[in-house]
């Protein structure tokens, strides 16, 4: 079974579109055995949650799709993975008062499975 590991998350304000902001993320797939013999590719997407002390809200799913080759001449070795989109800011203001705490789950599903990672927190004032 693949696993999702080493979700790394970064928000920086866009220097080019006032209002965007860059979601920079990093992770590694780590396919199993079964996923490189048959050359599986996993479709991944993204989604962005605002922590709470409760529940946890999603602000936004299914972002930047891209999809992921498993090869079976590098079996079960970790594929790294780095990325970066821009949302608007707005979509970050997770809370009306103080700092919004904002993190991000990878979801990978090759078809047979799905599975997720998530990031680290990361504080702002969106
Ligand atoms: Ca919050
Ligand atoms: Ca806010």
């Amino acid at each position: 079974m693949a696993t999702v590991e080493n979700v790394r998350l970064d928000i920086k304000a866009s220097a080019k579109k006032p209002g965007f902001s860059d979601i920079f993320y990093s992770y590694e797939l780590h396919p199993g055995e079964t996923d490189c013999a048959a050359q599986r590719e996993f479709v991944v997407t993204v989604g962005l949650w605002g922590e709470d002390m409760l529940d946890d809200d999603v602000l936004a799913t299914d972002l930047d799709m891209h999809t992921v080759q498993c090869s079976d001449a590098a079996p079960a070795v970790p594929i790294k993975v780095e990325r970066v989109f821009e949302v608007e800011t707005k979509l970050l203001d997770e809370d009306l008062v103080g700092d919004d705490e904002v993190f991000l789950i990878v979801e990978a599903s090759s078809g047979t499975e799905r599975v997720s990672g998530k990031s680290n927190t990361v504080v702002g004032y969106f």
